[in-house]
C-alpha cells in the first residue's frame, strides 16, 4: 500500500498521507512521495489548488519515532534537511493555494506541515500538538517560523515549551487555522473550499501568494515596491480581462488560470 495516495479531481491535486496504523507518521519512504506529490503538483497546470490531508483517525503524528531510532534509520540531521525542509519549501513556494484538512490530531512536523499551509481547515474532533519538548527535540518544519507568527510569540513560546494539545476551536479562535467544521461535513467542506479555489484566477492567487511569503520579512516600502510590478502580470492576465468584463457584464466569470 502506498504511503501517499494522490489524485486529481476538478483541478485539485489532493495528497493523502496514508499510513494510519501509525497515525500518518512520516518514515523517509513517505517524506519523498510526499516531495515528488507536490512536485507532480507543481508541474501540472490542470492543477490549480493543492488538497492535503490524512488517511484514518488522525491527520499526521509527525516523524515515525521507529524510524528515528533504527540503529539503520535516516540521521536526525537528514531527517530535517531531506524530508521535511524540503515539504515546507515547496509548500510555501509553490504558486497555488494549498488547503489542509487536518482530519484528526497534527502532532510535531505534522502540526507544522499543517500550519504552513495557505489555508488550514480542521475538522472538530482534530488537534495539534507541538510534541516536540515531550521527547527532548526543538520545533522543526518552520514552527519556530510560522506559529509566532500566527498566534504571537507568548502563546507560540508556551505550546511548544508545554506541548500542550490546542483544540481545533482553540486552534481557529486564536487565528491558528482559518476554519473548523464538524466531523460530518468537513470533508465535503474542506474540498468545496479547495474545489472553489480552483476555479479562481491562479496566476493572481499565485502572486499574491508569493507577496505573502515576503511580508513576513519585508518592511512597509519594501512591500509596496513588490506589489507594483506583481500587479502587472496580473493585470495583463486573461483572467483580469474575464472578471472585468464578467462584472460589466453582470455575469459569473470563467477563469482558466492564468
Ligand atoms: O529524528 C527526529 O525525530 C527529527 C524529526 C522530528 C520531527 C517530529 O515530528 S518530532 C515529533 C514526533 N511525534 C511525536 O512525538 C508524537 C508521538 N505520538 C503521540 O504523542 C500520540 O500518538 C498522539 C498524541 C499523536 C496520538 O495519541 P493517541 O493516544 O490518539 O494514539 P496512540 O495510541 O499514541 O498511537 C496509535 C498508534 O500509532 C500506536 O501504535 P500501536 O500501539 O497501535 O501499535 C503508536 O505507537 C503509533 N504512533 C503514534 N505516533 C507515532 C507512532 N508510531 C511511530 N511514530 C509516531 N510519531
Amino acid at each position: 500500500m502506498s504511503s501517499i495516495l494522490f489524485s486529481i479531481k476538478d483541478g485539485v491535486g489532493i495528497i493523502t498521507l496514508n499510513r494510519p496504523d501509525v497515525l500518518n507518521s512520516f518514515n523517509k519512504e513517505m517524506a519523498l512521495a510526499m516531495q515528488h506529490a507536490l512536485d507532480t503538483c507543481a508541474n501540472d497546470n490542470s492543477i490549480r489548488c493543492i488538497f492535503i490531508t490524512g488517511a484514518g483517525r488522525a491527520f499526521c503524528a509527525g516523524q515515525d519515532l521507529a524510524e528515528a531510532i533504527a540503529a539503520d534509520g535516516p540521521a536526525l540531521q537528514s531527517i530535517v534537511k531531506d524530508h521535511y525542509n524540503p515539504i515546507i519549501e515547496r509548500i510555501r513556494t509553490i504558486e497555488k493555494p494549498i488547503v489542509c484538512g487536518v482530519n484528526g490530531v497534527a502532532a510535531g512536523a505534522g502540526a507544522n506541515i499543517a500550519l504552513a499551509c495557505d489555508i488550514t481547515i480542521a475538522a472538530t474532533n482534530a488537534s495539534f500538538i507541538q510534541a516536540f519538548s515531550k521527547i527532548g527535540l526543538i520545533p522543526d518544519s518552520s514552527g519556530t517560523f510560522t506559529l509566532p507568527r500566527l498566534i504571537g510569540m507568548q502563546r507560540a513560546t508556551a505550546y511548544m515549551m508545554l506541548g500542550d494539545k490546542i483544540s481545533a476551536e482553540q486552534a481557529q479562535q486564536i487565528g491558528m487555522i482559518y476554519k473548523v467544521c464538524t466531523a460530518e461535513t468537513f470533508a465535503d467542506e474542506a474540498m468545496t473550499i479547495a474545489t472553489q479555489l480552483a476555479t479562481m484566477p491562479t496566476l493572481a492567487l499565485g502572486l499574491t501568494k508569493r507577496a505573502l511569503n515576503a511580508s513576513l520579512t519585508n518592511n512597509l516600502q519594501q512591500q509596496l515596491a513588490l506589489e507594483e510590478p506583481l500587479q502587472t502580470p496580473a493585470g495583463k492576465s486573461h483572467d483580469y480581462n474575464e472578471g472585468v468584463n464578467a462584472f460589466l457584464e453582470k455575469k459569473s466569470p470563467l477563469f482558466i488560470g492564468n
